[in-house]
């Protein structure tokens, strides 16, 4: 057993304990043989892909991030129900069953922490050390957020949904998970709530039995546990919408003192890519070598992955493969011939629909978020 097995026991071991949850059907069991994931906490835990195990159109489940601010919920001792009201003409619940019984849709979509690349940022930040594996790629199925929304009669007054999942906080002075999704976004088509991930029910560690899709924004939206959708006329009170994922408008450099009007709330992901093979720091032979990578972007698509050999060489046009999706990301490569031994970095940038292009480096932010920073494989041909 690795070490993640070992904790993926652990936390399983901590909910299945009892007689209830051995009947949860959305449970996934555990598989014995597992890639490793990287620990960057466990309590909360938080799990970080190594960006190896990116190296696919889809990222594997049981490979998966895993960012919880609280604690996994013992889901399974009780029936699953959502409940759907506020300001709504027919406020409900679904039950799981009930759920699956309305139109399922799949879409295949990158879910990232914004948080993604914090421990690139100089000068160094507090918060979860992320490099590059706090993003995946999934295919999601469950049922259209709006269906509900137009089955419980959203009123015109609601320009906001409010969504708490089933997480607990620790002590009674820990605040709950909360967020709000504006109304706009909560109706867009390809906002779901999902019940199935690539095909599996949904993993207990990613929100199962069901979690919020967000198709193109960060993770923090992407609520998972969902137990209460609610409308209402404003944003989700409390520090983790109110204070939490908000970036200055324009840089500001550390220590600048900003005034709440001059934050935003993080919603849409930037352009970015990831080499993916070779790993970082092989030795390979001269001659042609493949090299592998995956790009995505937050609004419209990936247009463009280039690379470059050595800082002064001109950038050369990768082979994206796939077709091109809001919200999901394409895979790339290219062949890389190298006649002469020595010691090289090689940098990949990918360009959007929307004419962006990954910087050199991502300006400083004061809570670390969307790093998209050019990513560099150093390697030596011998
Ligand atoms: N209920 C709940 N939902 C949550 C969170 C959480 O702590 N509680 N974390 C969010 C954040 S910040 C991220 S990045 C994603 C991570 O999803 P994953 O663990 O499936 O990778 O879940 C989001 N949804
Ligand atoms: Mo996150």
């Amino acid at each position: 057993m690795n070490r993640r097995t070992a904790l993926r026991r652990t936390v399983g071991g901590v909910l299945v304990c009892g007689s209830g949850i051995a009947s949860f059907e959305t449970h996934t069991p555990v598989q014995a043989e597992e890639a490793e994931l990287i620990v960057r906490n466990t309590r909360p835990l938080d799990l970080e892909t190594p960006v190896t195990a990116l190296d696919s159109w889809i990222t594997p489940n049981d490979q998966f991030f895993v960012r919880s601010h609280l604690s996994t919920p013992a889901v399974g001792l009780s029936p699953w129900s959502l409940q759907v009201g506020g300001l709504a003409d027919r406020p409900r619940a679904w039950s799981l069953v009930e759920l699956q019984k309305l139109e399922q849709v799949k879409i295949p979509a990158v879910l990232q922490c914004s948080g993604n690349g914090r421990a690139y940022f100089r000068p160094r930040l507090p918060g979860v050390q992320w490099e590059k594996g706090a993003v995946g790629h999934a295919e999601w199925t469950g049922v259209r957020l709006v269906e509900l929304l137009e089955r419980v009669g959203y009123q015109r007054g609601a320009a906001h949904v409010h969504l708490l999942g089933a997480d607990p906080p620790p002590t009674p002075k820990t605040p709950q998970f909360l967020r709000s999704l504006p109304i706009e976004r909560a109706l867009d088509p390809n906002t779901l709530i999902a019940t199935h991930m690539n095909g599996e029910p949904l993993p207990l560690l990613h929100g199962g039995p069901m979690r919020l899709v967000v198709p193109g924004w960060t993770g923090n939206h992407w609520l998972k546990w969902l137990r209460q959708i609610n409308l209402a006329k404003d944003e989700a009170p409390g520090t983790y919408q109110q204070a939490g994922y908000r970036m200055p408008r324009s840089p500001a450099p550390p220590g600048a003192v900003l005034k709440p009007t001059d934050l935003v709330p993080l919603t849409v992901m930037n352009v970015k890519s990831l080499i993916t093979a070779p790993a970082d720091g092989s030795v390979l032979k001269p001659g042609k070598n493949e090299v592998r990578g995956v790009a995505w972007t937050g609004d419209g698509h990936v247009t463009k992955v280039e690379y470059a050999v050595g800082p002064d060489s001109p950038w050369k046009p990768a082979i994206l493969q796939g077709e091109p999706r809001q919200g999901s990301w394409r895979t790339w490569k290219f062949d890389w011939e190298t006649a002469q031994p020595g010691a090289y970095v090689v940098r990949v940038r990918a360009t959007d629909s929307n004419g962006e292009t990954q910087p050199e480096s991502t300006a400083w932010n004061r809570s670390g978020y969307l790093w998209n920073g050019i990513d560099r494989l150093t390697c030596e041909v011998r």
